[in-house]
């Protein structure tokens, strides 16, 4: 599959991050780590990927703009177009030594994401996708699952933690949804959580309290996938409120009422 130059030029720079990350992973236990609030850190793999992103996206597209988890946000020469990158989504799990974390890029045009790769380097699982041109691991087309019984399908979600204020609304989703569904995942990456659901592993997925950086490169894969990605808040923002729900077409009117309505 030929895709276009920006979306080459993201692949290239995910590689390349990737690379850096998973030489940091086999030495893990070596580095510094700091904590930017409770439960949430960095560390030198965090800052060193997001600086070879940086150096690859801007020195190509210096006039897009720029939001990063690591860096400050900078408007472009260009106002319709920016770069939204988490370097390492999926920390706590890197800095454990659990193999499941990934590198995020978006590119968002006029407030939508129209390209996104997310690489899992431990795996080296690439998926991607660019508005109109359908989703892809590697070298496979994904598509969403096809299933449509709550009973059967399986959801992911993250939980809050270090004290952050959404654990009443996640617990409560969780008292509607468990029940009726054959079971919850909580991974610890919200890009792999929704790459999963473009690729048919998850049926949907949905979190609160995260970071545009966390679900942006996702929001177009599971699109591209066939699947239906939303705010959870009905006519919310997903990437301002930091709330994302999405899942298979067939089951999402189901698992979207069932999460926000109960
Ligand atoms: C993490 C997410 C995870 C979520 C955490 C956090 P980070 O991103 O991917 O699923 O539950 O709140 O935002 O901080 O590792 O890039």
């Amino acid at each position: 599959m030929q895709g276009s130059a920006n979306i080459n030029l993201m692949i290239k720079a995910a590689r390349k991050a990737g690379r850096s990350l998973v030489k940091d992973f086999r030495e893990v236990e070596n580095l510094q780590v700091s904590m930017k609030g409770a439960g949430d850190f960095v560390s030198r793999a965090d800052i060193a990927a997001e600086k070879i992103i940086r150096d690859e996206l801007m020195s190509a597209r210096p006039n897009y703009g720029w939001l990063g988890e690591e860096s400050k946000p900078e408007e472009g020469a260009d106002p319709t177009r920016r770069w939204i990158v988490d370097p390492l989504d999926g920390t706590t799990n890197f800095l454990h030594g659990l193999p499941h974390w990934a590198v995020s890029i978006a590119l968002e045009h006029k407030g939508e994401i129209v390209a996104g790769v997310i690489f899992d380097a431990a795996k080296d699982e690439l998926y991607w996708a660019e508005k109109g041109a359908g989703a892809w691991m590697n070298e496979s087309r994904l598509r969403v699952s096809g299933r449509h019984r709550m009973i059967e399908s399986i959801f992911a979600t993250g939980l809050p933690f270090g004290g952050r204020g959404e654990l009443p609304s996640v617990m409560r989703d969780l008292g509607r949804l468990l029940p009726v569904c054959a079971g919850v995942r909580r991974w610890g990456a919200a890009a792999l959580d929704m790459a999963y659901v473009a690729a048919g592993r998850l049926d949907g997925y949905w979190e609160r309290g995260i970071n545009a950086w966390d679900m942006a490169a996702g929001v177009v894969i599971v699109r591209e996938a066939g699947g239906f990605v939303q705010a959870i808040a009905k006519d919310g923002n997903m990437l301002e409120d930091g709330e994302v729900i999405c899942a298979n077409e067939r089951i999402f009117e189901t698992f979207s009422d069932t999460i926000r309505n109960g």
